[in-house]
Formats: structure tokens, C-alpha cells, sequence
């Protein structure tokens, strides 16, 4: 179904009131920032690490390969306000007649650099919270009301991102939408993101979108996608650093499962896009492989 007005996403510059960015992204679930960085600094990051071998689409390890997405990207204080506004959650729970509160804070889900290159194809639409499994009631009459998300990302392009290049589509809107609906390809209600170099595009995890097949000629379609997720999605013990590879290595692979060594389905609990158990293999290819843009 087509709405009247055609769906766009608010343009709003990085100094402006905090609660301006978060009415827009209640509202249509993300919005560009403009002045988000400077060109200076996404160049940087380009340089940094040669993060892009020529048969490699996503850049693995990002916030150890590139300080500037580690410093300037992810650690942008914007971004690290809005993620409390939108993922902290504070709990109350009674020790026998007291009760006690608790605020959780975000942290980091997924790093990386998506380098889309001429003629790879678009990725269908979907849900990056997915892999949390998250339930979504219908929200479209009644709006965003905190605690409904628990991802919240930003995207900062390398390069100046447009239709033909393969810019991230996005459907205002859909972060409201119940389970019982997917978002049309061919809607007239997708917005492409659209985005000169320095700008970036807030998204929450449950608004549908997806990168767009690159049409142009020569160029590689970069974009560095970070995502916070709520500070209670892991165990109750950091099982990595409690039992690490070599104490586990020799358990059978059923235990190793259930202390986390393989991925939840789907995409969930990944090392360098892979299943965490290659870590446990003696001759592991240390070599991440060219995996598919739209992996499922
Ligand atoms: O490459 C893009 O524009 C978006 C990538 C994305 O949404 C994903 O990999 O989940
Ligand atoms: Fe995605």
C-alpha cells in the first residue's frame, strides 16, 4: 500500500536538540545526520588497515582495524546518547520487601565494513534484530514506546552513496510493523539513504532495510555499519573469557554448543562472519571467507 506523501528521512545536523533525532527515529525508525564526521576522518578510515582486499566484501574486526571507526564512529558522542536513550533499560526487582533498580547499558553487537562492489545484487529487505529473535507487536496506531527495540545502529558511508551505487534502502515506518507482515521490494514507500561523505544514517534494528545491487561502473559501495544491542543479550557469565578455546578445545562439541561455541541461529554469535567453532579447529584458515552480502 502506497501513502499518499512519499516517504523520506528527516535530514537533521549533529548539533541540533538530541530530542529532534529521537522524534524523527520513533517516528520513522532512523534519519540521516548531516556532519555526522568529516570527510577528513572517513578518509582515514578508508586508509586504515587496507581493510578492503580486492575479492572481500565485508571488513571483519572493524573496531580493532580502524581507530577512527572505533574513535570517531562508534564512540561519536551523538551516537552513544541516542543508544541510551533507545536501548538502556532500567528494572525493578524486590529483595523481599525492597525493591531495587537496575539500569542496563548498551553495548557493542557488530562492526564491519560493507564493501558492495559494481553488480553485486541488493539484499532482500529485512530486520536486522532478527537474530535476536525479537517479537514486534503492531505499533502503527500507537507509536514507538521504549523497550520495543533492543539494536540501534549507525552507518557512516566511505564513499558519497547513491541510488546507483547501491545506498541502503530503508522503509520509514516498518519499525512499527507487527510479525505478520514483510516489506515489498517494490514498495514506492522505500527511501534510499542517500548520503555525501561525513554524513551518517541512524537506524533501529527493527526498521526493514537492506543494501541496493550496485549499478555503477567502478565504484565499490563502502559503508561501515556498527550496532549497539541491549546490555542483558549475553550470559550471565562472559563464558568466552571464563573457559577460552584452549581450555575448551578438547570438550565434546555438544558442551562446547552450549557454552556458546556455535552460532545461535540466525547470524548470531558470529567470529569473522563464520561459525565461532572454526576457533577450535588446530589448522584453522585464519582467512575469513568472501562470504555472501545477503547472508542469512
Ligand atoms: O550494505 C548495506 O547497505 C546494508 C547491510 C545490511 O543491512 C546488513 O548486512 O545487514
Ligand atoms: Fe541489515
Amino acid at each position: 500500500m502506497g501513502s499518499i506523501t512519499k516517504p523520506t528521512l528527516r535530514r537533521i545536523n549533529v548539533d541540533a536538540p538530541i530530542e529532534d533525532f529521537i522524534e524523527a527515529i520513533k517516528k520513522d525508525g532512523g534519519c540521516i545526520c548531516t556532519n555526522y564526521v568529516s570527510p577528513a576522518e572517513v578518509a582515514q578510515a578508508n586508509a586504515e588497515g587496507k581493510l578492503f582486499p580486492p575479492e572481500t566484501r565485508r571488513c571483519n574486526r572493524l573496531i580493532q582495524a580502524s581507530p577512527t571507526c572505533r574513535e570517531k564512529f562508534f564512540m561519536h558522542p551523538l551516537y552513544q546518547a541516542l543508544g541510551e536513550y533507545f536501548l538502556a533499560e532500567t528494572y525493578p526487582t524486590w529483595y523481599d520487601q525492597k525493591c531495587h533498580y537496575y539500569t542496563s547499558h548498551p553495548i557493542l553487537s557488530a562492526a564491519l565494513g560493507i564493501d558492495v562492489r559494481p553488480n553485486a545484487a541488493g539484499q532482500r529487505l529485512h530486520r536486522d534484530d532478527k537474530m535476536y529473535h525479537t517479537w514486534h507487536s503492531d505499533a502503527t496506531a500507537t507509536g514507538w514506546t521504549k523497550g520495543r527495540d533492543n539494536g540501534f545502529g549507525v552507518f557512516v558511508p566511505g564513499i558519497k552513496t547513491t541510488i546507483e551505487n547501491g545506498a541502503t534502502r530503508l522503509v520509514p515506518g516498518s519499525h512499527l510493523w507487527g510479525d505478520y507482515r514483510g516489506a515489498d521490494p517494490n514498495s514506492d514507500d522505500i527511501v534510499y539513504a542517500e548520503m555525501d561523505v561525513g554524513e551518517a544514517a541512524f537506524m533501529l534494528a527493527s526498521t526493514f532495510h537492506g543494501g541496493s545491487t550496485n549499478n555503477s561502473k567502478d565504484e565499490n559501495r563502502l559503508i561501515y555499519a556498527l550496532f549497539m544491542c541491549k546490555g542483558t543479550l549475553r550470559t550471565e557469565f562472559a563464558m568466552f573469557l571464563e573457559y577460552p578455546a584452549e581450555v575448551v578445545k578438547g570438550w565434546s562439541k555438544e558442551l562446547q554448543a552450549r557454552l556458546g561455541w556455535k552460532i545461535s541461529s540466525p547470524n548470531c554469535g558470529m567470529v569473522d562472519m563464520r561459525d565461532p567453532s572454526f576457533l577450535l579447529d588446530d589448522n584453522f584458515d585464519p582467512e575469513a571467507p568472501n562470504v555472501d552480502v545477503d547472508l542469512d
